[in-house]
């Protein structure tokens, strides 16, 4: 089957760290290369896959670490049929960890620096990791001014329950007022209020994820309406049980009902695979090739790029 040419909307750049740059990297740095056996990429819900995550990162320590994942990431994207990505990185995990910013921000910002200079339309998205909290969030987007250039917007990720879009309203507007682009996760986890609110406290453009705006028909009829889209990532949803299997995945009803909605691969690595395999396994479900172009088409409609840039894309 042919790749269908898509703009990937919904990716973390560090859910591309596969076994073999995890074993690279532990050789490299001197650190204990962990358990890779396949069974590790088995989750009962978001928040055991954040765990494996976060031990899994210990291994990157360099800008080239950065760097490399970045590179391999885009790689495989273009592989993949991916002609325009928007990828999310989250700083504030590897500072956390003792990682300067420099090295996160200059190793995934020189690799997609250089992709784009290989014809690859490319940028990226810092996330705030709101189990962080809205404290850690507003020292992350203090942290970055320097590297301003190798971003266009801010996003929100990691666990979602506990932790509602309004607690970050403020620097989301500080951001609005810096000329970024404003996405977060919702509706994943939380409920369709978690929707609403990323909608009217945050003001995103789109909304990672979306899936249980669906329990609220006003709120689809909105999303509709305004064109709002949803960045879903099929096989991630399976993977962390948000769905109980493909065939049941929202993305049929979403397209059923005007929603501008689009596939991503969430952590390439973790959920069995890139864009690619997302369409396979829609395919599967039963996914006409009409269905997975429009999800393409929408694609191109919400990506954070200029008319021509657009035109280009369709
Ligand atoms: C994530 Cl909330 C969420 N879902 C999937 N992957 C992630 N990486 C960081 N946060
Ligand atoms: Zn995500």
């Amino acid at each position: 089957m042919d790749v269908i040419p898509t703009a990937e909307l919904h990716l973390h750049v560090e859910g591309a760290l596969d076994p073999e740059l995890l074993a690279r990297f532990a050789r490299r740095n001197g650190i204990a290369v962990p358990d890779l056996d396949p069974g590790r990429y088995v989750y009962a819900d978001l928040q055991q896959f954040l765990d494996l995550r976060d031990s899994d990162l210990a291994v990157m320590r360099t800008e080239q670490d950065f760097f490399e994942l970045a590179e391999h990431y885009l790689a495989q994207a273009r592989a993949a049929g991916v002609v325009r990505a928007e990828s999310f990185i989250d700083p504030m995990v590897h500072l956390q960890r003792g990682v300067p910013i420099e090295a996160v921000m200059d190793g995934f910002g020189a690799a997609f620096a250089a992709a784009r200079a290989d014809g690859l339309s490319c940028d990226l998205i810092v996330c705030f990791t709101r189990d962080l909290g809205a404290d850690a969030a507003q020292a992350t987007l203090d942290a970055v001014p320097p590297f301003r250039d190798r971003f266009i917007g801010v996003g929100l990720d990691s666990a979602e329950v506990g932790w509602p879009p309004a607690l970050f309203a403020d620097i989301y507007a500080r951001a609005a007022s810096e000329g970024l682009r404003l996405v977060a996760h919702a509706g994943e986890e939380g409920g369709p209020d978690y929707v609403r609110e990323a909608l009217d406290a945050l003001h995103v453009e789109r909304v990672d994820h979306g899936l249980r705006a669906m329990e609220d028909p006003d709120l689809v009829a909105r999303i509709a309406d305004e064109q709002v889209a949803l960045t879903v990532c099929p096989l991630s949803n399976v993977a962390l049980r948000a769905v109980p299997d493909m065939a049941a995945h929202p993305v049929f009803a979403m397209l059923e009902q005007g929603v501008r909605v689009t596939v991503s691969s969430d952590d390439p690595a973790y959920f069995g695979g890139g864009v690619d395999e997302n369409h396979a396994a829609l395919r599967r479900a039963g996914a006409t090739e009409e269905q997975l172009v429009a999800l393409a088409r929408n694609s191109f409609d919400a990506a954070f790029v200029d008319d021509a840039e657009r035109a280009r894309l369709h």
